[in-house]
């Protein structure tokens, strides 16, 4: 029997290409030398897509696949893919909600831990010498009994919810809708900002947050308050956080994604009171593992009867 034709965007690992290989002939985008003249000639031969939440489905690979009926992300996010318009074209697009939870939850405590005691600063202290030569390093800010305010409390914001618990926090969030939780909802990202000292973007990316973190945001958040972003870059005006951790108008900032990835402005990279990482959030051995296999599992599904496990919500009703 034939193998069904699957275009892949972005990096997989080798147990998700040996677990589709059986069924599908996979050809990466990204190794074909003319994007174009590759997509005009072979776009219509592919009923389905495998790509991730940075990648998403780019403009030319959508115009270029008219027989397209599937896209399996391996991720949650999806604004990088027009959910509605493929919907509209009756194509399901599945994702990978749910198995990244806890590891995106533990991402938000590392970062928040790491930039209120100081881990990397402290740490170059003790390795540099200074502690010998200059002394103890200075006391930092306890994460104990703090007020968190969680932006976006959906899956993931729930599960960063628990782990708040464990610090004694006093929780509060901001989300479209209120929720049935024992919380303290804000109507707006700027009041949910002014009630806490720590403030986590834990929303989808794309228009309806575009910027929801912004001046007048972090200026209520105020002098004391760290700002975490574990959602995507789009959700912060960079350039205003910028400016606020410049003119000490928020403490400091735990960052795992960024505006214009791999880019992170030189800014950021030289303050000691912010931390980095590299949008790394999802990304340990086990969880990818668990994302690749529902990537997997959605793809074979629907090659068997048509439907995926994990569709998206503009999605499920098809
Ligand atoms: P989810 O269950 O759909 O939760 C999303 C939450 O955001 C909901 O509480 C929703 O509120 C809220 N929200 C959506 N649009 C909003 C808006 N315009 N204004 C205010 N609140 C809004 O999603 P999830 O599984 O928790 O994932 C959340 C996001 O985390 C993903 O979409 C992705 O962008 C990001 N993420 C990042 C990484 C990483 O590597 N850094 C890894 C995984 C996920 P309502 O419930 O009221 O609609
Ligand atoms: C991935 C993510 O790193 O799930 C998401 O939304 O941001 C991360 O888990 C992303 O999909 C890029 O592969």
């Amino acid at each position: 029997m034939s193998k069904t034709k699957l275009l892949q965007i972005g990096d997989i690992t080798d147990r998700m290409r040996d677990a589709l290989s059986g069924d599908f002939e996979i050809d990466v985008l990204f190794d074909q030398d003319d994007r174009a003249a590759f997509l005009a000639a072979k776009g219509a031969d592919y009923p389905a897509v495998l790509t991730n939440g940075h990648w998403g489905v780019p403009d030319d690979v959508a115009a270029a696949t008219p027989n397209l009926k599937v896209v399996s992300s391996y991720g949650v996010g999806y604004d990088a893919i027009d959910a509605d318009a493929y919907a509209a074209r009756g194509i399901k697009v599945a994702h990978t909600p749910d198995v990244l939870n806890d590891e995106v939850a533990d991402t938000f405590v590392m970062l928040w831990l790491a930039v209120s005691r100081e881990l990397i600063p402290s740490d170059r202290h003790a390795r540099s010498g200074k502690w010998e030569s200059e002394g103890n390093y200075p006391l930092t800010r306890s994460v104990q009994n703090r007020r968190v305010g969680i932006l976006g409390l959906g899956r993931i914001g729930q599960t960063i919810a628990e782990r708040c618990k464990a610090f004694g926090a006093d929780i509060h969030y901001h989300s479209r809708s209120p929720k049935d939780v024992p919380y303290t909802y804000h109507a707006t990202a700027r009041d949910c900002a002014a009630a806490v000292e720590v403030l986590v973007a834990i929303t989808p990316g794309g228009a309806s947050t575009k910027h929801m973190v912004n001046a007048e945001v972090l200026e209520a958040l105020g002098p004391d308050g760290f700002f975490i972003n574990v959602a995507r870059g789009s959700v912060c005006d960079e350039a205003a956080l910028v400016a606020a951790l410049e003119q000490g108008k928020i403490a400091g900032a735990g960052l795992d994604v960024f505006e214009e990835e791999p880019k992170i402005p030189d800014a950021l990279k030289s303050m000691d009171n912010v931390v980095l990482t590299p949008h790394v959030a999802s990304g340990t051995h086990e969880t990818r593992q668990a994302m690749g296999d529902l990537v997997v599992e959605n793809l074979r599904q629907w090659l068997k009867d048509g439907s995926v496990k994990t569709p998206v919500p503009e999605c499920r009703h098809l």
